[in-house]
């Protein structure tokens, strides 16, 4: 969603943050723009917006010969006021300017209050109140830090901010809460962003500001704050992101690049499991073998392809770990009156860590009495992962695609193998069993692999999709979790509608939809239910419905006539599901290809979700 980068230097600015913006575009955005103070003896602001692409905005500022020390960027995805450019960030009041994420629940209050003090309102935007306030606290005499921390002290909701002032050209301050924001220190030069990937070609060296923060970001060092505005100390960390995990390559879109490196981000994510020749507790942190041991449940909390992760997960932990396992909606639990069980582990999973509606869920559950938490998430000191108790990386790599691909099958090794730790640790799964687990996870990195390589047949049975206006998926048992999200990235990245159902479920409604041109894929492979599934597949032939399945070299599948068949290598046992996700992913890649949609930044869709 929106981005934030800021930087003060003694070099032209202006390159850094078009840079930056360029890097956050992946996050989804609908407009972006640039301030900065311009010093031609009289310090003032100048500021360009546009609407559409980052690299529009670029040109404009160029051609109006931007260069500058001092400067903020944004990259807006609206969620108060349309997409215009009067919209657009920085926005400013008479001298200060500001960029935003985040959604300011008061502002219609604010906006009165500033109204009756003489405001006129130049945006539909709930950010603007942000910088009439400021205004209005540095007229009355504050410093720009001491206007930034008495007006966030009157907003309720989400911000991360950064400001800037032509009356400070020494300094920018910023602000967070409910929205990630970090400082970048570099030497004789500072930056602030929402996402490493900003600022990662000016520096590594980070602090995570924490809820509540304010920071004072000059050339020669950083201050910040904490919420009761006195002086703070908070830890450098040292990014890993690499510039090349950010870099297209050889690919023609990121979602490609993120599927061809799945066998790779998996080979990683188990790495550690492997060199223990086992499952122990650690992988979870050092003190997850006392949580882990004591509980009695799986609570589990995410949204999107997320939340079909542990679905998938549910199935694992009931059969293997023989614990019961819950998975709910992040933002339907969050205000729904759950009736805690705090020997119930609480599981959120996050590609990014800053998933709003997952947070929250978070927060809530901790606030019903639950203590024990657990993080899966892709991005190291995110906010999930430090509001958890036992945490588990993902190692996946930066994850630009907005339709998410390797994150969701490295969620599905890390919960496979928290599965095994519990199924250990609660007496279910013994030494053998262990051992046998563990060579199933040896050679997932490979059965991957040799599912990618149907891509070529995948890519032929895409034409035909390309002309459908629906589709429905259809799976069983832990091949469901997978139907599901097949029909969540067709949807995505296509824009065809597609549903997805249990198989069995067909036959109590979604069959009064099939018909000549109702593609029907179907997950099957050669499990315990694949009777089952083949006596759905026979009511959908009986109806004209055309099949499109998805088996492995085990199951005895032949093509008939209207019955299309591809086959996965052989049946990878409980892990299958990993291994089947690579075709319907590949399937919504390549019929977004031939319909010439724009993978890598689907419609109306964000990455990292972090407003409600
Ligand atoms: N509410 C602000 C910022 C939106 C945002 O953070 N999106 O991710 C606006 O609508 O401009």
């Amino acid at each position: 969603m929106c981005g934030i980068v800021g930087a003060i230097a003694d070099r032209d600015v202006v390159p850094v943050l078009i840079e930056g913006l360029k890097r956050l575009e992946y996050r989804g955005y609908d407009s972006s723009g640039i301030a900065v103070l311009h010093d031609a003896g009289q310090p003032d602001i100048r500021r360009v917006r546009r609407t559409g692409r980052v690299s529009e905005m670029a040109t404009a500022a160029a051609a109006e010969g931007f260069d500058s020390v001092l400067g903020i960027g944004h990259t807006r995805w609206a969620t108060h006021g349309g997409v215009t450019e009067a919209n657009a960030h920085p926005h400013i009041s008479d001298g200060v300017a500001l960029v935003h994420n985040g959604i300011i629940e008061n502002h219609e209050e604010q906006r009165e209050k500033l109204r009756a003090l003489g405001y006129a309102f130049e945006s539909q935007t709930d950010t603007e109140v942000i910088a009439h306030l400021m205004h209005h606290h540095l007229k009355g005499g504050d410093s720009l830090l001491g206007a930034l921390q008495r007006t966030v002290k009157e907003l309720t909701g989400a911000y991360a901010l950064a400001v800037i002032s032509r009356a400070e050209p020494e300094h920018f301050v910023c602000a967070r809460m409910g929205c990630p924001l970090l400082v970048g220190l570099g030497e004789g030069e500072n930056f602030v962003a929402s996402d490493v990937s900003a600022i990662v070609s000016s520096t590594r060296r980070v602090i995570f500001l924490e809820e509540g923060d304010t920071a004072d970001v000059r050339r020669d060092g950083v201050q910040v704050y904490g919420h009761d505005d006195a002086p703070v100390q908070r830890d450098v960390h040292l990014s890993d992101v690499s510039l090349a995990s950010l870099e297209l390559g050889p690919y023609r879109h990121y979602m490609q690049k993120e599927i061809h490196e799945q066998p790779r981000a998996l080979g990683d994510t188990i790495e550690a499991a492997i060199d223990a020749g086992g499952f122990p507790a650690e992988l979870f942190g050092k003190d997850a073998e006392a949580v882990l041991s004591g509980i009695e449940g799986i609570q589990i909390l995410a949204c999107g392809t997320s939340y079909y992760a542990g679905l998938t997960a549910r199935y694992w932990i009931e059969s293997i770990a023989g614990l019961p396992c819950s998975v709910e909606i992040a933002s339907e639990y969050r205000y729904r009156a759950a009736h805690a069980n705090p020997k119930h582990l609480i599981v959120t999973i996050s590609q990014s860590g800053e998933t709003l509606d997952t947070m929250e869920a978070l927060k809530y559950a901790k606030s019903l009495g639950h203590t024990h938490t657990l993080s899966i998430c892709n991005v190291p000191e995110s906010a999930i992962p430090r509001a958890s108790e036992l945490v588990c990386y993902t190692r996946a790599g930066a994850e630009i695609g907005v339709a998410s691909t390797k994150a969701f099958t490295t969620q599905l090794a890390a919960l496979f193998q928290l599965t095994v730790v519990l199924g250990k640790l609660h007496g279910h799964v013994d030494a053998a069993q262990e051992a046998d687990y563990l060579e199933q996870l040896r050679f997932l990195p490979g059965s991957v692999q040799h599912a990618l390589n149907m891509e070529p047949q995948i890519a032929a049975w895409a034409e035909r999709f390309a002309r459908k206006s629906s589709a429905l998926f259809l799976g069983r048992g832990l091949h469901y979790p997978i139907a599901l999200e097949g029909a969540l990235k067709l949807k995505e990245i296509t824009y065809i509608h597609a549903e997805a159902y249990p198989a069995g479920e067909l036959k109590h409604g979604p069959l009064a939809l099939v018909d000549e041109d109702m593609p029907v894929v179907v997950i099957a492979p050669n499990d315990s239910l694949l009777e089952k599934v083949k006596s759905n597949m026979q009511e959908v032939r009986a109806r004209g419905g055309e099949l499109f399945v998805f088996t492995d070299q085990d199951s005895n599948f032949n093509e008939s006539e209207g019955v299309h068949v591809i086959r996965t290598p052989r049946h990878a046992g409980v892990l299958s599901p990993v291994v089947h996700t690579i075709p319907v992913q590949l399937l919504a890649y390549h019929t977004a290809l031939a319909r010439g949609t724009d993978v890598d930044k689907p419609r109306n869709l964000a990455k990292s979700v972090t407003v409600e």
